[in-house]
C-alpha cells in the first residue's frame, strides 16, 4: 500500500456519504475520497493511501486536518506556473507590462482555484466588447451595470449574494473608478469580496484603496489615459493567453471614440447596436444577448435600423436648439437635453451630447454642455483639452463651487457628467437665492461659462 501526503486548498467537493475532493498543492490538482466534510477554500493536510476501487487508482483519505491557511502562497504558486505572452514589445501600453501580468496571473490562480468569480461590466459598446473578450478566457459569471457608478447600494446586494461564496473575486469593467464609487467599494472590501478594476476612467484616490488590483493607464501616468478603452486593455490581455480578441477591441474604440485603432463601418455599426441594446437591457443582464444581437442578421440589422432612425429623430429636434456663445479663447454650445432624451430610451443623455458635439465640432476650442434638470453632460474637443479646458476640471471646481448642490461627478477629459440636486427642495436656499427659483441649471451654466471663459 502506498501512502501519500497532500497539502494545498480544496477548490471543489461533491458527494453525500462519501466526498469526492479537488485540492491544489500550487503545481497540481489531485482528487480524493473522504467520509469527513470540508469546505471548498479551506486549508488542509491530507494522509491519503491508493486503492484500486471502480476499475481505477483512487485516493482515499486515512487522516485529514485543517491547517493554517495557505492560500496565498498557493494563489502565487499557481500565478507563477501560468504560462503568459509577452505585451508586444512595440506596444504604447508596454511601461504597464507589469500591471498586465500581475492581474493575468491573479486571473489564472482564481480559475484554477475555482473561485466565485464575478464581471460587472458597463452597459455601453466598451464594456460589453470588454466583457464579451474576457469571456474567451475567464469562466465567470456576467452582469451588466447600467450605472457608471458602484453605489452603497450595489456593494450591499454584492456581498450579500456573493459574499456568501469562498474568497468571491469581484471584477470591475469599464466603471467604477471614480470618487463617487469609494463608498461602495470600500464596503465591499470590508465585506470581503477581493476587488480587481479594469478600466480607463480617471480612478479616485480612495476607489484606488479597495482595489487588489487595477489596471488602468492613468495609474502608469499616461497624459490621457481614457483613450485606451476597456476593450482594449482586454484584448491586450487576452492576447498574454494567446487568445485571439478577434477584433472586439476595435468595435469598444468605436463605442467609445477613440482613436487609438482605425475603424471600418462594420464596427462602428456593432457599436451603436450594442449601445442601442444595452439601452432598452436591464440591471443585470448577462452577456450572451450581446453575443446573439452581433451573430443574428436580422436582429442586428433591424436593431440599427431602428437606432439610427432614433439618431435622425434627435438631430432633427437638435439642430433648432442648440445655443452658443464665442468667446477669445472658445466656442461654447449648449442645448436642453430634456427636450430629445426620454427616460430609458435609446440615445440616452452622453449619446445626444456626442451627436451635437459632432454636429458643431471645428478645428477651434470647442465645449459642448448638454443641460437637463438633474444632470449637466460635457463634451469638448482635444483643442480646448490641450489648452488645459478640460471636462474633469471644469466638473472638480463646479465641486467646490456649489457643493451643496452637486450629487456627483466624473469622467474623462473630453467628456464627463455631473449630477445636480433640485435646489428648490431647500428653502434656505430659496431665500438666500432667489434666483435659483428659474431652476438650478441654468445657473450652473452660467458659472459652467464663467470657468471655461476664464481659461
Ligand atoms: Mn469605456
Amino acid at each position: 500500500m502506498v501512502s501519500i501526503e497532500l497539502k494545498g486548498i480544496i477548490t471543489k467537493v461533491y458527494g453525500r456519504n462519501l466526498f469526492t475532493y479537488t485540492l491544489h498543492d500550487g503545481n497540481l490538482a489531485t482528487e480524493f475520497l473522504c467520509t469527513q466534510f470540508f469546505q471548498p477554500g479551506e486549508s488542509v493536510n491530507v494522509l491519503c493511501r491508493s486503492e484500486e476501487k471502480f476499475g481505477r487508482t483512487v485516493l482515499i483519505a486515512e487522516k485529514i486536518e485543517k491547517c493554517n491557511d495557505i492560500y496565498s502562497e498557493i494563489e502565487q504558486k499557481i500565478g507563477q506556473n501560468a504560462k503568459l505572452f509577452a505585451l508586444l514589445s512595440d506596444s504604447e501600453l508596454k511601461i504597464m507590462g507589469s500591471d498586465f501580468e500581475k492581474i493575468a496571473r491573479k486571473l489564472y490562480a482564481a480559475q484554477q482555484l475555482e473561485r466565485f468569480i464575478v464581471v460587472k461590466f458597463h452597459g455601453d459598446a466598451d464594456g460589453i466588447s470588454a466583457a464579451l473578450i474576457l469571456k474567451k478566457f475567464l469562466k465567470a459569471n456576467y452582469f451588466q451595470q447600467n450605472a457608471a457608478i458602484y453605489s452603497v447600494g450595489d456593494a450591499i446586494k454584492d456581498i450579500e449574494k456573493i459574499g456568501q461564496y469562498f474568497r468571491p473575486l469581484l471584477i470591475m469593467v469599464d466603471f467604477g473608478s471614480g470618487e463617487d464609487s469609494s463608498r461602495g467599494l470600500a464596503l465591499a472590501k470590508a465585506g470581503e469580496i477581493e476587488l480587481i478594476s479594469i478600466d480607463h476612467h480617471p480612478p479616485s484616490e480612495f476607489s484606488v484603496l479597495s482595489f487588489a488590483l487595477s489596471l488602468n493607464p492613468w495609474n502608469a501616468g499616461y497624459e490621457d489615459g481614457s483613450k485606451y478603452p476597456t476593450g482594449f486593455l482586454c484584448a491586450m490581455l487576452a492576447n498574454m493567453f494567446g487568445i485571439d480578441s478577434e477584433g472586439f477591441e476595435k468595435i469598444a474604440c468605436a463605442g467609445d471614440k477613440s482613436t487609438i485603432l482605425s475603424i471600418s463601418n462594420e464596427e462602428k455599426n456593432k457599436a451603436l447596436v450594442l449601445d442601442f441594446a444595452a439601452t432598452y437591457s436591464g440591471f443585470g443582464n448577462g452577456i450572451d444577448f450581446y453575443l446573439q444581437v452581433l451573430s443574428k442578421n436580422e436582429l442586428f440589422n433591424s436593431m440599427l435600423m431602428q437606432a439610427n432612425v432614433k439618431l435622425e429623430e434627435a438631430d432633427r429636434i437638435l439642430k433648432n436648439n442648440i445655443k452658443s456663445r464665442s468667446t477669445q479663447n472658445i466656442e461654447i454650445f449648449w442645448f436642453n437635453l430634456d427636450s430629445v432624451a426620454e427616460k430609458k430610451e435609446f440615445p440616452n443623455k452622453g449619446k445626444i451630447t456626442g451627436r451635437v458635439f459632432d454636429l458643431v465640432n471645428s478645428n477651434k476650442p470647442v465645449a459642448v454642455i448638454g443641460i437637463s434638470k438633474k444632470t449637466l453632460i460635457f463634451r469638448f474637443n482635444d483643442i480646448a483639452v490641450s489648452k488645459g479646458i478640460r471636462t474633469d476640471e471644469i466638473i472638480k471646481q463646479m465641486k467646490n463651487n456649489f457643493s451643496d448642490f452637486i450629487e456627483n461627478g466624473g469622467g474623462h477629459a473630453y467628456a464627463a457628467a455631473l449630477r445636480i440636486k433640485d435646489p428648490t427642495t431647500y428653502s434656505n436656499c430659496l431665500l438666500k437665492f432667489p434666483k435659483f427659483q428659474e431652476g438650478f441649471e441654468n445657473i450652473a451654466l452660467e458659472e459652467i461659462i464663467k470657468i471655461i471663459t476664464a481659461y
